[in-house]
């Protein structure tokens, strides 16, 4: 076996059924032996969308998604796809050719250190410089990619290397790993913390969105009852359950939600991950906090938890409910503030107005989506509204990335949970700016035969830093461009394309598309005046009477 046949005996013997990317003349030893097994080799358009999707198999599933490119060019393009996957803590192996390293025959051309390169954006970076290492250094890989805290991994094969006949040796298999459970004493000292609070609330981040987590979390939010709200990336963590939700933390201070926030005297912060932009601020006089997670919690100047209950999630919280459950008279002392905060999220997502509003526009997708149909967004000023106002009712059916928040992975994301979940619906909801940042991979879709649906929301402009502008008070300066016909565009790539011209349109372009089948996208222009009237006048209004109350 050559090298190349090695690495890809080794990644059919972890379960990989997929490979995203594009090759270059470097791999095409690994391409010969991919074309030899059973791994399907997805190409994309882009290596960056190779890496969102690759990172979003790994979010969705618990399970590594691969991605594979040439070397310097090809590699990093990755490496924002590194980033996302490194601070959205999705388990991913990267593999990235090189010039041989036995010999230099083409001296320096293409050669950049890629492994450099991939060291601070990722958990581990290694190139591999013998056949015989190649089992144990994928075994290797997928295990550090998996384990908690989930992330990227890279591995850099050289074409010498991935041509060099080895031994022929087995891959090692995985085996199944426990981690521990949070010690007696600890999760003694986290019952006694919230037996004597006399307002709890729990706040589900990040880290609670791991699909083992959702049936265990789910049950401990039921057992306990204490009300909950989660952080943009904690959004739908917990299934059923919508009775004890409070909102989610979009912004970090002044919310509707905060109302319950700031009057918790306990916040049990369940897998809260600090990459997030703060759902609140920790400070003098606020609230005891209590982390729960995998790992320890990161101390920020906003986060400085005054107790931990450290280990595996799922199984800790099952012991912690055991200690707690009909003993907790005051459980729901904050559940009463619940209508009035979902009340004014709620408020004109039914206007009749064109172009539609956000809240509107939000409304309209949760009607169009099946309980179990998957939101996937890209970046951009409408997250806030779909983190605000959108309701889940299963687990990670609203992807959304606030952790390097960056542009472009929105179809890519939404691409993944379309191969992975062909028989549900699924939505990529994207601005002009960021669907324009990877709208190549309209073409994958197409080519995959993909049930897919994009909603492109056209202000003409990179909304989101055209509003901060505005509110920071700086006149309105170098954010609108021009855009193409999005129905156009979609149809140039074999998908089909409408667009929206009355207030019920998105609704009914919407159902259509999905009813069609597809690759489909519908483009509606959106109405952005909500933002400063809602994100900026109601809640300062709000911040005004919140302080005089506490005078
Ligand atoms: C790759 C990347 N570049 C720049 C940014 C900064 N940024 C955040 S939102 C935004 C504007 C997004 O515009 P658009 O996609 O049209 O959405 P809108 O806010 O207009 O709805 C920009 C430039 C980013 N997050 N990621
Ligand atoms: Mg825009």
């Amino acid at each position: 076996m050559n090298g190349a046949e090695l690495i890809v005996s080794a990644l059919e013997n972890e379960g990989v059924q997929q490979i995203f990317g594009i090759p270059g003349e470097e791999n095409l030893d690994v391409v010969e032996a991919l074309r030899r097994s059973k791994i399907k080799l997805v190409l994309t358009r882009h290596e960056q969308a190779a890496a969102f999707m690759a990172a979003t198999h790994g979010r969705l599933t618990g399970k590594p998604g691969v991605c594979l490119t040439t070397l310097g060019p090809g590699a990093l393009n990755l490496t924002t796809g590194a980033a996302y996957a490194l601070l959205g803590a999705m388990p991913m192996v990267m593999i990235t050719g090189q010039k041989g390293i036995l010999s230099r025959k083409q001296a320096g051309f293409q050669v950049v250190d890629i492994v450099s390169t991939m060291t601070p954006l990722t958990k581990m970076a290694h190139q591999i410089v013998s056949p015989a290492t190649i089992p144990t250094m994928v075994r290797e890989a997928f295990r550090v990619a998996q384990q908690e805290r989930p992330g990227p991994v890279h591995l850099e094969l050289p074409e010498d290397i991935a041509h060099e006949a080895g031994p022929d040796m087995r891959p090692i298999p995985p085996h199944p790993i426990d981690s521990p459970l949070a010690p007696r004493a600890a999760l003694d000292r986290a019952a006694e913390l919230i037996l004597n609070a006399e307002r709890p609330l729990v706040m589900l981040g990040a880290g609670a969105s791991r699909p083992r987590l959702a049936e265990p979390l789910s049950e401990f939010v039921k057992r306990v009852q204490i009300p909950f709200f989660n952080t943009q990336m904690g959004k739908g963590a917990v299934t059923g359950g919508s009775g004890l939700y409070m909102g989610t933390a979009a912004l970090s201070e002044r919310d509707y939600v905060h109302r319950a926030i700031d009057r918790a005297d306990l916040i049990i912060a369940i897998g809260h991950d600090t990459v997030e932009k703060p759902p609140f601020f920790m400070g003098p006089g606020g609230p005891t906090v209590l982390h729960v997670g995998y790992l320890p919690a990161t101390v920020e100047e906003v986060y400085f938890p005054q107790a931990e209950l450290v280990g595996d999630v799922g199984p800790s919280l099952t012991l912690l409910a055991d200690r707690l459950e009909h003993r907790l008279p005051r459980a729901q002392a904050l559940l009463g503030l619940r209508k009035d905060i979902l009340a004014h999220i709620a408020d004109r997502a039914e206007e009749s107005r064109y172009p539609p509003t956000p809240q509107r526009i939000v409304h309209d997708v949760r009607q169009v989506m099946p309980q179990d149909g998957i939101v996937c967004l890209d970046n951009g000023m409408y997250k806030i509204w779909f983190a605000r106002n959108y309701r889940t009712h299963v687990a990670n059916t609203l992807l959304l990335d606030n952790a390097l928040a960056t542009m472009g992975a929105g179809l890519p994301s939404a691409i993944m949970a379309a191969l992975l979940n062909p028989d549900r619906r699924v939505l990529a909801v994207c601005g002009d700016g960021g669907f324009m940042m990877n709208s190549q991979e309209l073409e994958t879709a197409v080519r995959l035969k993909l049930n897919l649906v994009v909603l492109v929301l056209v202000d003409h402009a990179y909304g989101m830093i055209r509003w901060k502008q505005a509110t920071d008070g700086y006149p309105d300066f170098g954010m609108t461009f021009g855009d193409p016909d999005f129905a156009a565009y979609a149809r140039a790539y074999g998908a089909k394309g409408s667009g929206v011209e009355s207030a019920d349109g998105v609704a009914q372009a919407l159902e259509a598309a999905f009813a069609g089948g597809g690759v489909h996208l519908v483009s509606t222009p959106i109405d952005y005046s909500e933002n400063e009237r809602v994100l900026v006048d109601e809640l300062r209004a709000r911040g005004a009477t919140m302080a005089a109350d506490a005078e």
